[in-house]
């Protein structure tokens, strides 16, 4: 009896099954992956506002006691149901008020009478696509 040639004719055919079954499982992973981003492209087209340049910048030390807040972001956002709230570092938060929008993509308020310190704005914005994101920007006053 030969036992290498015994051999040979399964493990071909159990390697021939297992090929098409690994080109099978890559086609639907394929498909998948496909089917997936052309979910989510519609999504990043009309995608949530992020902050795409602040003054403050993150961290940034600035000179008190009044400092001009600015916040661009990535969409037109709407400045009527948006938020600014400033904290301080002991742990105080009072909201800003937003002034009239003078570009649908950016949002400005004024912190008055600021002390030495260290503070966070808090924002919270509302896109035109009906999301809602929020996020802070930590700053310090020299
Ligand atoms: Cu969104």
């Amino acid at each position: 009896m030969n036992l290498v040639g015994a051999e040979v004719c399964p493990t071909s055919m159990k390697n021939l099954f297992r090929s098409s079954l690994i080109q099978n499982v890559f086609r639907v992973r394929l498909m998948t992956a496909i089917a997936v981003v052309l979910v989510l492209v519609p999504r990043v087209a009309s995608a949530h506002a992020v902050v795409v340049q602040s003054s403050p910048t993150i961290n940034e030390t600035v000179q008190g006691p009044d400092v001009a807040v600015t916040m661009k972001f990535n969409s037109r956002v709407d400045g009527k149901r948006s938020t600014f709230v400033l904290s301080t570092s002991e742990s105080e938060s009072k909201p800003l008020a937003i002034e009239q929008q003078s570009a649908p993509d950016t949002l400005t308020a004024r912190a008055t009478r600021l002390g030495p310190g260290k503070y966070a704005i808090h924002w919270q914005v509302l896109a035109t696509d009906g999301h809602i994101t929020r996020g802070e920007i930590p700053f310090s006053v020299k």
